[in-house]
């Protein structure tokens, strides 16, 4: 007897906490995942229909800013994100700054790499991603200004970096550029936005999202990811205005409102091929009256 996909399908959100803090020069996001554990972020996703449990904490090894130790914790990111999607339930990885990126979407293009293997598709399991952020997150060591590696993850992911970085899940490129799309851009340097440029990747600035409205942007976003075997979102929570998520990394003015974007986000789970999603650069020790802490939980169930 043959069993549909529906059937098969775990439908369970996982939630996985990345304690990623060597990226950044401020180390004081490893301790995000552990807040929003504590929260009450189970009970409010079973009160909106949601199965759901937190299925591990990981914590680097080693500390160290060097590639090798950034490396150490995106394997196992990669490793349990992977995990998640082969038993195709959708997962939420809470970070750490911004370096979990390259082991949450390494470990998601692995299961869709591996699925496409197995099935002898005529495609090759490609993954889309929507990247909303302050910044471009494109630099490579050579470019860098500060060398931190929370300021590489999407160049990695498309191919340029420090070797450690490239090979985690599989040796190999995870993402390519015209499957993937930047949303809330602000500030970057002209080397990060010339790999992006030449590569050919869409980038929303915030300038467009103020004359063309977020909800214009997200629909053209989903245009990007529509036609991938996979695609999730990894939202960096500087790309929200300091107004409303005071508690990251790097606050940078002039962002887009936390309200507009829990609206829209509900869109993307509609979607068949919507595999999970990523929230990173919490910074407890900057929050104002848990605003951010909440602002997380709400982000998680607007995307579950
Ligand atoms: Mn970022």
């Amino acid at each position: 007897m043959s069993s549909t996909a529906a059937e098969n399908k775990n439908n369970t959100l996982k939630l996985v906490g990345a304690a990623s803090c060597s990226g950044a020069q401020d180390t004081r996001c490893d301790m995000g995942p552990t807040i929003i554990h504590s929260s009450n972020i189970i009970s409010r996703l079973e009160q909106d229909g949601i199965t759901a449990d937190w299925e591990q904490n990981l914590h680097p090894h080693v500390h160290g800013s060097d590639a090798e130790s950034i490396a150490d914790l995106c394997a196992q990111v990669a490793k349990t994100v992977c995990n998640i999607t082969d038993n195709q339930n959708r997962f939420a990885v809470i970070g750490g700054d911004h370096s979990c990126a390259i082991g949450t979407w390494s470990g998601a293009a692995n299961a869709l790499r591996n699925k496409a293997l197995n099935t002898a598709a005529h495609h090759h399991g490609s993954l889309g991603l929507i990247w909303i952020d302050a910044h471009m997150d494109s630099h490579t060591p050579e470019t860098s200004p500060s060398g931190a590696y929370h300021g590489m993850p999407l160049a990695c992911l498309l191919g340029h970096g420090h070797q450690a970085l490239l090979d985690i899940g599989y040796i190999g490129t995870k993402l390519q550029p015209e499957h993937v799309c930047l949303i809330g851009v602000r500030s970057y340097e002209s080397a990060e936005a010339s790999l992006l440029k030449q590569a050919g990747v869409r980038v929303f600035f915030m300038d467009e999202i103020r004359q063309r409205g977020l909800k214009a942007v997200i629909n053209d976003a989903l245009d990007i990811v529509d036609n991938t075997d996979g695609f999730g979102v990894s939202i960096d929570l500087d790309a929200i205005d300091p107004v409303d998520a005071p508690g990251v990394g790097s606050p940078t003015q002039g962002g887009i409102m936390a309200e507009q974007l829990l609206n829209e986000l509900p869109q993307l789970k509609t979607r068949k091929n919507f595999i999970g999603t990523e929230i990173t650069e919490f910074n407890p020790f900057r929050d104002v009256n848990d605003k951010t802490a909440n602002l997380v939980v709400d982000l998680v169930c607007a995307l579950a």
